[in-house]
């Protein structure tokens, strides 16, 4: 679908953490007018496409993006505006060869994604068709998500003693989006019960998961095992199952991995998840090593591929060329996707069709930094990736997300899982 930019509008507006990103305004000759909010990551891969901050030590703690507002107001207008772009691709194209870095150093890889999404939307409208029908992917056909709760929050995303980043539940037998919704929403309530009951801190973290002070993350999997059934639901994959991402490039330290007091080598490591997969039922485990230990990752998929969903986050980025290299090298089966680790839409579903050619999972994700916008949820439908993680189902951020998913469901009666 072709779409001719009359005009471009950013502002620095605030992300779930109290820090500032972008919401850009993309005005179309054809008629639309369409928004996008700029997420934005915490537990960051060192090969993400460079989000643009200011460093005005006077503003936000140097963290402000007016620049990147001024790269979208000023250089990327001009160059977009008036020119008919036969589809998103070419627009997003446009914007890369206008940036000139492989990583969207000089824009800004938070100005460039904001523009791409905003244009995706606005060509749905365009189109006169909701936006997940214009983000498909192939060889799929779209699919309503396994939503992934994340209710327990360690790591940099909270201040407790958690050294694991997100524990999440994954409804996996629900029959439908509402129902895997309603199952997050009452195991969420209680383990805020049990956590309650134990004493245990219910206060929250980033992305609305309860911070507790627990360390051990076999400790953390018997309270949520517990809470499933308190809930009234089964534990396991065809009832509530559960996921981990430890964000282990956080904890890596001088070759080791430092767990709840522990120093860990990779293989004392793997053998731990492998004795977790054995106990408890976590069905997919994302960064379970290093983006630095390659060797690790080829060890972790030889020992657990076959039994769980191995995602790359901080070592994949996104990034087709990277994920190209680690199907060759058979580290991990599964990618995340987060738009803006790569910095476009085309690039991200180019990221995701490559993953889907070579058998591979795609796990979209929303950032610890998030808008209310609900962008991924459509995504994840577009694509029929069958499952998306966007936090628990409490904060209005990651709420938006998945009320999108039911209200998507609600007007299309579409499948609904991994298929
Ligand atoms: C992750 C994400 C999202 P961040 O590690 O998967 O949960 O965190 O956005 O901080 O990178
Ligand atoms: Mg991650």
């Amino acid at each position: 679908m072709p779409i001719t930019v009359t005009d471009l509008h950013a502002v620095e507006i605030l992300d779930s953490r109290a820090r500032p990103t972008l919401a850009v305004t993309l005005t179309s000759a054809e008629g639309a007018v369409s928004r996008a909010g700029v997420p934005s990551g915490a537990s960051t891969g060192s090969r993400e496409a460079v989000e643009l901050r200011d460093g005005d030590k006077s503003r936000f703690g140097g963290q402000g993006v007016r620049t990147a507002v001024s790269n979208v107001n000023g250089e990327i207008r001009d160059a977009l505006r008036g020119r008919v772009l036969a589809d998103l691709a070419a627009l997003d194209e446009a914007m890369i060869e206008l940036d000139g870095t492989d990583n969207k150093s000089r824009l800004g890889a938070n100005a460039i994604v904001g523009v791409s999404m905003a244009a995706a939307r606005a060509i749905s409208m365009i189109a006169g068709l909701p936006l997940w029908r214009t983000l498909s992917l192939p060889e799929a056909s779209p699919r309503l998500p396994v939503p992934h709760f994340n209710v327990v929050n360690g790591g940099v995303h909270a201040p407790n003693e958690l050294d694991f980043q997100e524990f999440t539940l994954a409804p996996l037998g629900a029959p439908n989006e509402a129902e895997a919704v309603r199952a997050g929403a009452e195991v969420y309530g209680a383990l805020k019960r049990r956590l309650a009951g134990k004493g245990l801190s219910t206060g929250l973290g980033d992305e609305g998961g309860f911070a507790p002070e627990i360390a051990s993350p076999e400790d953390v999997l018997t309270v949520l095992v517990d809470s499933i059934e308190d809930a009234g639901y089964k534990a396991g994959r065809d009832g509530v199952a559960l996921a981990m991402d430890p964000a282990s490039s956080e904890f890596y330290r001088n070759g080791k991995y430092h767990v709840a007091g522990e120093a860990l080598s990779s293989d004392d490591m793997i053998e731990r998840y492998a004795k977790i997969v054995e106990h408890f039922p976590v069905w997919l485990l994302e960064d379970g090593v290093a983006e630095s230990d390659w060797d690790g990752w080829e060890r972790l998929t030889a020992r657990l591929g076959g039994r769980i969903e191995l995602v790359g986050d901080d070592i994949l980025c996104t990034n087709p060329k990277i994920i190209k290299e680690a199907i060759e090298r058979k580290v991990g089966n599964a990618s995340l996707i987060k738009v803006n680790q790569i910095g476009t839409v085309t690039e991200t579903l180019e990221a995701m069709r490559i993953c889907q050619e070579a058998g591979w999972g795609q796990f979209v994700s929303h950032r610890s930094g998030e808008t209310e916008d609900p962008f991924i949820a459509d995504l994840a439908v577009g694509t029929g990736c069958g499952h998306m993680k966007t936090g628990a189902p409490a904060r209005g951020e990651r709420v938006a997300k998945y009320n999108r998913l039911i209200e998507i469901e609600d007007g299309e009666h579409l499948p609904y899982g991994l298929g």
